[in-house]
């Protein structure tokens, strides 16, 4: 996240110190925000469960992070968008599928943002949802089982950075694109052309209410701009989706010369009630273009990607009143709305306020026909018309803004390295806090929905330096834990992150915790390879195949001595996993193979595929330390010169 050239970036922070002075107040010494009682507010007991899970993005890593609230204990990496060999993710046979796009297997990405699915509003503990910014994709992680359960690719996108924020009742997710591009698969034009042949869309992706599949319902055609966040509308503003946006001077570099002149940029107000009437009345273009979409089936255990050709685009040019523009100062970056769905904060990343938008008064601008112009053919509201205020002066480099359950709003700024708190109404700064160091962005639990629990912000930091022991160049990211309860904020605790944590979201952990999962069912595998019992093991050759129906169980594989591999064959072996109880996956590994381990759940079947390069005997075994048998957990198996 590089917002500023050096030069630029040394300047603004002079600024900083200047403007912190201004406000009478000095940047202070890392003690002085610590609580005096944070050990005993985050200290949880041997034994003891934290309060809330927090799903944070895993950045360049690609994968998400879960962690115990207010401990900040790890408890799982979940593979997203990257391969993972310490849980064969990407290296089973029935997992590669889920990495497939229409650029063919890809092995990493960088998730950026989480979305957990809503009920009315609030968090029901079903499913994440995460974003691919490099190869736009979203990804949803189901909550029964902490998996990857599908991956849809975006298409008509690049840098999918504006996604995959949630509507009220999870009836989408969305995608906006970072770079506008020329649309269509590949289209080779000038880069000179951008103002031409550049656009941009927006997307919306259809959940299904009880399977929670994603579908792309639709895309929205919009100028060539740079799409950066967007929140939906709840409450009053429910059918509504904000997108912040920046580069409306349509720069193809964005050296700060061609993107920031413009003293505003946008927030695009989508009306996606009014898109759908839209569709009804056949106004969507079928476009041809090639996505996958992929997904995961918890009882073949095993994932299929299928390739799609087409795609619903509306044009705002043909469909009035579905899409307006608000002016926001100086590339705006975080958007994001209130509990009551009333105000909406924009940030301008080098803007020195915060404006507030009221959507009652964009409505009535809406009506009034209260327009600035227009932006592409797009209505553009008075900036006066729709604002209720700015917040004024309240710290430098303002990105993202959540709430909690007593009308405050709390306000990262990555310049002045703070959080900000301050009342919506009145739009009055109360109380600010440094972190350590340039926050990105911030999360309250709950801080998205119509009721925050509160009692904790967190910060995603971007620069760690001193806050741990040194670990040479690289230091690991850190989030931060303040408690919220009382009028000033307080410090509780640092821990480290996994990638780059751009974003989390927590939610009370009994919520998640009454539909976890704890084993699959034997007798409900329906994977084609699976061994539900010793008595369907067995070797079959399929012409140059070796398939291999083995099973897991403590202490012993069956087969466990395998003869007659030619070299030349590809061996497939389809591990099940025969155990019953919680915790007690089964690993195999096999020595020298050009592949990951598989990690068997109980009740499942993967499979490892292995083509030896060398004839002779190659002893495999269990990974995962299972029993007090589990070093004899072996086998082997004899390759012979054809
Ligand atoms: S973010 Cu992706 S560059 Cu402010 Cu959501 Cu960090
Ligand atoms: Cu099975 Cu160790």
């Amino acid at each position: 996240m590089k917002f500023f050239s050096h030069k630029t970036l040394l300047a603004t922070l002079v600024l900083a110190g200047a403007s912190l002075q201004m406000l009478g107040c000095k940047p202070k010494g890392p003690q002085a925000a610590i609580s005096g009682d944070a050990a005993l507010k985050t200290y949880v007991a041997p034994g003891k469960y934290d309060e809330f899970y927090d799903f944070v993005s895993g950045g360049f890593s690609g994968q998400m992070s879960v962690y115990g609230l207010p401990s900040g204990r790890l408890l799982r990496v979940i593979p997203v968008f990257s391969v993972d060999p310490e849980k064969g993710y990407g290296y089973s046979e029935e997992s590669k599928a889920m990495l497939n796009t229409s650029n063919g297997f890809i092995p990493w990405d960088d998730l950026h943002h989480i979305a957990l699915s809503e009920t009315d509003g609030l968090h029901d503990g079903r499913w994440v949802f995460a974003n691919a910014n490099n190869t736009p994709r979203i990804a949803r992680v189901d909550l029964k089982t902490f998996r990857t359960v599908e991956i849809i690719e975006i298409p008509n996108s690049a840098g999918n950075h504006s996604s995959p924020f949630i509507t009220e009742n999870s009836e989408y997710v969305v995608a906006g694109t970072r770079f506008s591009i020329p649309l269509g698969d590949h289209t080779d034009v000038p880069i000179s052309s951008y103002k031409q042949n550049f656009k941009g869309t927006v997307s919306f992706i259809n959940i299904d209410k009880n399977s929670g599949e994603m579908n792309l319902a639709f895309q929205i055609l919009t100028p060539g701009v740079n799409f950066d966040l967007a929140r939906a509308g709840k409450g009053k503003s429910h059918g509504w989706v904000f997108f912040s946006c920046y580069n409306s001077e349509k720069a193809n570099t964005l050296l700060e010369v061609n993107a920031s002149q413009k003293d505003k940029d946008f927030i695009m107000a989508v009306n996606w009630k009014k898109a759908e009437e839209y569709l009804k009345a056949g106004k969507g273009v079928k476009k041809t273009v090639k996505y996958t979409h992929n997904q995961y089936d918890e009882k073949k255990h095993s994932a299929t990607s299928t390739t799609m050709n087409e795609v619903l685009v509306l044009d705002p040019k043909d469909c009035p009143d579905m899409v307006y523009f608000m002016p926001c100062p100086k590339s705006p970056h975080g958007c994001d709305t209130d509990p009551t769905g009333e105000y909406i904060v924009g940030s301008g990343k080098l803007a020195a306020t915060i404006p507030v938008f009221s959507f009652t008064k964009i409505q009535k601008a809406i009506a009034d026909k209260n327009f600035d112009g227009t932006y592409d053919d797009i209505p553009v509201l008075k900036y006066d018309a729709v604002l209720h205020g700015e917040v004024q002066k309240p710290g430098l480099g303002p990105l993202h803004t959540e709430f909690d359950d007593q009308g405050n709003a709390y306000t990262s700024f990555f310049v002045s390295s703070e959080i900000v708190k301050w009342n919506i109404k009145d739009l009055k700064v109360l109380d600010r806090v440094p972190t350590y160091y340039s926050i990105g962005h911030l999360s309250v639990p709950g801080g998205p929905t119509r009721k925050p629990w509160g009692k904790y912000v967190i910060a995603y930091n971007k620069i760690t330096k001193d806050r741990y022991l040194p670990t040479g160049p690289e230091l690991s990211q850190s989030a931060q834990l303040y408690d919220i309860s009382g009028d000033k904020m307080k410090l509780l605790l640092d821990f480290p992150t996994i990638g780059e944590p751009h974003y989390g979201e927590a939610i009370p952990a009994e919520l998640v915790m009454k539909n976890s999962q704890k084993i699959y069912k034997i007798e409900e595998n329906a994977h084609p390879a699976a061994a539900k019992g010793d008595n369907y093991t067995r070797v079959e050759r399929k012409g140059n195949e070796v398939h291999v129906y083995m099973t897991a169980i403590r202490s012993h594989f069956t087969p466990d001595n395998i003869e007659g591999v030619k070299l030349g064959e590809t061996v497939y072996f389809h591990v099940t996993n025969l155990e019953q109880d919680w915790d007690i996956p089964h690993g195999f590994a096999i020595k020298g193979a050009n592949n990951a381990e598989l990690l068997i759940m109980p009740g499942e079947t993967q499979t490892l595929k292995w083509v030896p390069e060398k004839a002779g005997v190659f002893p495999f075994y269990c990974t995962d330390f299972c029993s007090a048998l589990h070093q004899e957990m072996q086998g082997y198996i004899r390759v012979s010169a054809p």
